[in-house]
């Protein structure tokens, strides 16, 4: 199951200690004790996989590498490693040590979270006019714990909605590098998964039936993901014997959900549509018609039909700047 809350403690890493150090050569003098390194960062980056969540099923504590000690030679400690923690994009991550929230809402996009702690002085940095040979040096000091909260609020450019078995992750497959499953049998998708087609993030979510709302089938839970989706392509399978029944199901579900949801902007697909001859495929978009004059036939063995569909993704990327 998708895991899409979950609470860890990020701990950047501790500052290096600066070291007290005399030069122990002939003819050679004062202090050469260096400085520590800095701890490393804990940072938070977004990408598409809805599933990466899964590293902190078990591991709950995680931290960035501590700097290195100074040595007795003048060169300073190593910097810690920073600590790159990839999350998807729709995270909210609630600090629940500062009380402050901060949301992950594209991708590659990074926040530091913990700040590493800073390496102390070595004694050649105390030494002075009147203090040639500094016994002191500084220890480095711990980094930014915190207790986080991770929650993941799916977030996507365009859902794909639709009864089950209608085509929706071979689409998503077709347009993006995803790979989500793909079979011959209703409810194969179980949990939403996430494309990128250039800036826009496309959401594969599993099928909705009648009573969906109300928790049948994968049920409410997926309706929320809906809430947050800017746009969505409906898709009716050209399979079906009444289209605009199927169309009706999955809209009065969004609708006993939430009626905002009825108000997204939609765009309507007929797919599968080389299971039919051009004859019957043109009767059940006329039907659909009805619905929104917009409809179009898709296949993912039709290439024409793909351009279409990206088109109005191009569409989409421009208004999104708009
Ligand atoms: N002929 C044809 N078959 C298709 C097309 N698109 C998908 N299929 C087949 O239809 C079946 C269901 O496809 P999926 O992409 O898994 O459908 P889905 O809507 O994601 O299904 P759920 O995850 O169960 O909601 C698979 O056997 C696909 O190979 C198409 O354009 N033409
Ligand atoms: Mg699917």
């Amino acid at each position: 199951m998708l895991i899409d809350d979950v609470k860890i403690k990020a701990r950047a890493g501790r500052g290096g200690d600066g070291a007290t150090a005399f030069c122990k050569e002939k003819m050679c003098f004062g202090p050469t004790g260096a400085n520590g390194g800095k701890g490393g960062d804990v940072y938070f980056e977004g990408v598409a996989d809805l599933g990466a969540f899964i590293q902190f099923r078990y591991k709950k504590e995680i931290g960035a590498k501590s700097g290195g000690r100074g040595d007795g030679k003048l060169n300073d400690g190593a910097t810690g490693d920073d600590l790159i923690l990839k999350v998807p994009v729709g995270t909210v991550i609630h600090n629940l040590s500062t009380g402050r929230d901060f949301e992950i809402i594209s991708i590659g996009q990074r926040l530091l979270v913990a700040k590493g702690g800073r390496g102390g002085k070595g004694n050649f940095k105390f030494r002075s006019s009147i203090n040639t040979s500094p016994m002191e040096h500084q220890d480095g000091l711990p980094g930014q714990d915190y207790e986080l909260r991770l929650e993941l609020k799916m977030i996507a450019d365009v859902g794909f909605i639709g009864l089950p078995n209608v085509g929706k992750s071979s689409l998503l497959n077709r347009l993006t590098n995803a790979k989500s499953k793909v079979a011959n049998y209703p409810f194969t998708t179980l949990n939403p998964n996430l494309g990128v087609y250039y800036e826009l993030i496309l959401a594969d979510i599993p099928g909705l039936i009648e009573g969906s709302s109300d928790g049948k089938g994968l049920g409410i839970k997926f309706l929320r993901h809906i809430e947050r989706t800017k746009t969505v392509f409906h898709f009716i399978s050209a399979e079906s014997l009444n289209p605009v029944k199927d169309y009706q199901v999955v809209r009065n579900e969004l609708e006993t959900y939430n009626k905002k949801l009825l108000d997204k902007p939609e765009y309507l697909f007929l797919s599968k549509a080389d299971l039919l001859d051009k004859k019957e495929a043109d009767k059940k978009l006329e039907e659909l018609k009805a619905i929104n004059k917009e409809v179009i036939a898709i296949s993912v063995i039709d290439d024409k039909s793909i351009k279409q569909v990206e088109k109005i993704l191009r569409k989409i990327i421009k208004q999104k700047y708009e």
